[in-house]
């Protein structure tokens, strides 16, 4: 095989026994789990996100491996702990000050990752995962995940950035456990990717102010040539227009999300000629509800396949009436 970006998802403890050729090529390092079962990941000088969520049966975590067939090269700056190739660039971002209210912290965080792909010369943010502890928590006024998405929209102001210019990265925004710091990781890019919007949903940046005082920023997908098409699909919901489907209906709302997720890659392949087949996709999901575990796999089996690929964790969405999240990539 010879794609640029492999994603890989190994459980910890085999990863920590292989030798360290094994790791000379990954780009970057995400441990889902408990946080104290991390032990000895942090010492191999790869940029690591923790993110501390359940991993449906995996109950010690999973390592997700962001892997490079080329060369890489490393550095830390402040926050911020990176890896490169040529083309791609991975980062994590740690929120260090947990006194800091979580606007400020997302805004702090996003400032110094903007500032950091530019000064290496990967300008072109292409791909970022959120994970805020408690998101849905509104005991201080305002919802956590709305308080993140002042923090996030200031700081891309901040950098100058126009919807009218450039568009926004693909994103997820999920929660974790109470009291963890604001888990942020990317990947940048040295060339310009294009952002896909969705046919069936309204752009996120316009979402109506009954869902927060500033919008998301984020697109619903990502495509770039990496020595051939890749696509990074955005965390997906059951939202048609800007309105939330199916409340308290799971199997309703993974069937919506799917037909979200298919409508986009009609999308793409009508705008820019290129093809995939759900059963080619990598999916990762988010269930609110470890209980509905098993009728997330009989859905997926009935509508991708029984071969479908898919790390499922059980998160807390950004919306309350959202029970699962869906993103995908197609390396
Ligand atoms: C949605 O479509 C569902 O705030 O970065 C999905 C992907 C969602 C990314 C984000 C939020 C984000 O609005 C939630």
């Amino acid at each position: 095989m010879n794609e640029p970006l492999q994603l890989e998802w190994i459980s910890t403890e085999i990863l920590l026994r292989q030798p360290k050729e094994y790791l000379s090529h990954v780009l970057g390092i995400v441990h889902y789990g408990p946080n104290q079962v991390h032990t000895g990941l942090r010492e191999l000088e790869i940029p690591v996100s923790l993110v501390n969520v359940p991993v449906l049966g995996h109950g010690d975590g999973i390592c997700e491996l962001w892997r490079s067939q080329q060369k890489v090269r490393a550095g830390s700056h402040g926050p911020i702990s990176w890896r490169a190739n040529e083309s791609l660039l991975f980062l994590t971002v740690e929120i260090g000050n947990a006194e800091q209210c979580l606007h400020d912290a997302t805004r702090d965080a996003y400032c110094a990752l903007l500032a950091e792909i530019t000064a290496l010369g990967y300008p072109h943010l292409l791909r970022v995962w959120n994970h805020i502890g408690d998101i849905n928590d509104d005991s201080t006024g305002l919802e956590r995940y709305r308080q993140f998405n002042i923090g996030r929209l200031e700081a891309f102001m901040a950098g100058n950035w126009s919807v009218i210019d450039v568009a926004p990265p693909a994103a997820s925004a999920l929660g974790a456990q109470r009291n963890t710091p604001l888990a942020l990781f990317a990947l940048a890019s040295h060339h310009a990717p294009l952002a896909i919007e969705n046919p069936r949903q309204i752009r996120a940046y316009d979402y109506p102010q009954n869902y927060g005082p500033c919008p998301p920023t984020f697109s619903r997908a990502s495509l770039i040539d990496l020595d051939g098409p890749t696509l990074f699909i955005s965390g997906t919901a059951s939202i048609v227009g800007h309105q939330s489907m199916h409340p308290d209906n799971c199997r309703e709302q993974i069937r919506e999300t799917m037909r979200n997720i298919e409508a986009l890659l009609h999308e793409v392949s009508c705008s820019h000629g290129v093809d995939w087949e759900l059963a080619n996709l990598q999916f990762k999901a988010y269930l609110r509800n470890g209980a509905d575990l098993w009728m997330f796999r009989e859905e997926m089996d009935q509508i991708v396949g029984k071969e479908v690929n898919c790390l499922i964790i059980q998160a807390d969405i950004c919306r309350r009436d959202l029970l699962v999240e869906i993103e995908a990539v197609a390396l």
